[in-house]
């Protein structure tokens, strides 16, 4: 690995440190064989490629890197979700906690500039509610013009139930909007049912079977409207245990064919104390292994999104970290001039970086398919604060990476939400335990640094913890691990 490029990666976690960032990546960090390597996964045309190699969402490799930031200025909404409390955030795109704050368009404006100033991982701007975006469309409209004027190569991102969407393809298409997300449940309106209790639409109330048929077709218009106009569009559906977990390899198939660029499969978030329909009469959400065998079995249909964090619909950051308090409007200056040189900068590090990245994960998963006599399988559990590297410290992950490695080489196949273990110096016994349910089905984990006691329990919880690989890219650890656990079944084997 080239290990001076460790001092800038950590650097472009806050506060970043432009200098160290230079000096990094002109003392040797980037190998010459290796810089401007292309991250293009090789069955992606290079047009596509530009159009999604900064998105978090759309490419995963790119989460690492880029952030985006979601704009709360939407917040009616046409349908009812059996999983969505209107004092909550809009479930299709964030996990159930109250939006902080309401914004205008143009409080919204100061809001972006704000944090492209301070923000240089930022790439994407969505509107994901906490409403519909396509339904509060004067807002929705009125926010991404202002921005584009200003930041013209923000990528703009809508997510919508899908409704309303019809209605506006050929004005998202005009302001440029490159990616749409669609939050499709069902393709058969008596599922839809027991999903959607009612809807609105021309001015009426729909219930039952005919709100569903309705949402239905609106749905299908819309994505196929939008394949027309080569906008690449994502499809977000809530996996419900019982209700639509089955019926999803249907929605794939569905939208596969009518050209859906991803499709993103995500858990049903469930809790009475979140006064939801689902919460209030006990629907379960997926456990994480049901969650990933379902997605396991998706594979080969439409390509799967498997990174997605929920987050909220005024999340800013890196997926998976959530800075939005840092922001709020009592906290932005009333006048703003956006200033680019940061995000610059950042690009250009990044970019050299990827290419390193990418040079290494293809080695790990050419090492990992020549170890993989056997049929041998690892899920390994990864602590990062971003960059693909593993660079957070066990007490202080709030979620880990996870990536499997088998015969197929290594991929990333989700993340484990958990409280930190460490606060304040001092380990809590409880945390830990969550944390070990939590990480159900994985074999090690990766971080880079832990004390002996939550090693040793990990160790009798049967999970192999290390710090070894600290500062290494995830996949380059995980093809040693795999070597060595190959190499030990082989031992067995043999012994056997
Ligand atoms: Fe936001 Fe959604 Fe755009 Fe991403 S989120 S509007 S596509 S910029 Fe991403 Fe968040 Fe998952 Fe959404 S991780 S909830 S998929
Ligand atoms: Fe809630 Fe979003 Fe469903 Fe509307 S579309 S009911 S805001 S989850």
């Amino acid at each position: 690995m080239s290990q001076p490029f460790t001092i800038s990666l950590d650097s472009l976690m806050k506060p970043i440190d432009f200098e160290a960032m230079k000096e990094a990546a002109t003392s040797g960090g980037c190998s010459s064989s290796s810089c401007g390597t292309s991250a293009k996964p090789s069955d992606m045309d290079e047009a596509t490629w530009e159009r999604i190699k900064d998105h978090p969402c759309y490419s995963e490799e790119a989460h690492h890197y880029f952030a985006r930031m979601h704009v709360a200025v939407a917040p009616a909404c046409n349908i009812q979700c059996n999983y969505c409390n209107r004092k909550y955030d809009c479930a299709n795109e964030s996990r159930p906690g109250v939006v902080s704050e309401k914004l205008t368009p143009d409080e919204a404006r100061r809001k972006v500039i704000t944090v492209a100033n301070e923000v240089p991982q930022l790439s994407v701007l969505g509107i994901a509610g906490p409403g519909d975006a396509c339904y509060d469309w004067k807002k929705t409209e009125a926010t991404f013009s202002a921005i584009s004027k200003e930041i013209p190569d923000v990528k703009l991102c809508v997510s919508t139930n899908g409704l309303a969407l019809p209605d506006h393809v050929d004005e998202l298409a005009r302001m440029n909007v490159d990616h749409v997300t669609i939050t499709i449940n069902m393709v058969d309106p008596e599922i839809g049912a027991k999903i959607y209790p009612w809807i609105y639409y021309n001015k009426r109330r729909y219930t039952g079977i005919e709100a569903a048929t309705i949402l239905h077709e609106r749905q299908m218009l819309g994505l196929e409207m939008l394949t027309a106009r080569g906008i690449l569009t994502k499809i977000n559906s809530v996996m419900i245990p019982g209700i639509n977990d089955e019926h999803l390899v249907e929605v794939n198939r569905w939208v596969k064919e009518r050209g859906a660029f991803l499709h993103n499969v995500m858990p049903l978030i469930s809790d009475a104390a979140h006064g939801t329909h689902f919460g209030l009469t006990g629907q379960r959400g997926p456990t994480a292994m049901e969650l990933k065998a379902l997605q396991d079995k998706l594979d080969g249909g439409a390509k799967l999104m498997r990174h997605c964090r929920q987050c909220r619909a005024d999340a800013v950051g890196l997926l998976g970290e959530d800075r939005g308090q840092e922001f709020n409007l009592d906290l932005l200056p009333e006048e703003v001039v956006y200033d680019p040189s940061k995000r610059a900068a950042y690009r250009e590090i990044v970019a050299e970086e990827r290419g390193d990245h990418v040079r290494a994960k293809e080695k790990a998963v050419a090492a990992v398919k020549e170890n993989a006599a056997g049929g041998h399988t690892i899920l390994v559990a990864v602590a990062t604060k971003g960059g693909g590297r593993i660079n957070e410290h066990f007490g202080h992950a709030k979620e880990f990476q996870v990536y499997e490695a088998s015969g197929r080489g290594v991929a990333f196949v989700g993340h484990r939400k958990i409280d930190a273990y460490c606060m304040d110096g001092f380990g809590e016994d409880a945390t830990l335990d969550a944390t070990i349910a939590a990480l159900e089905g994985v074999t090690h984990v990766l971080c880079s640094k832990i004390g002996d006691c939550p090693k040793d329990m990990l160790t009798a919880a049967g999970i192999e913890a290390t710090d070894a690989y600290a500062y290494e890219y995830a996949e380059t650890a995980i093809s040693a691990l795999y070597a060595e656990a190959t190499a030990d079944k082989g031992e067995a084997r043999a012994v056997a």
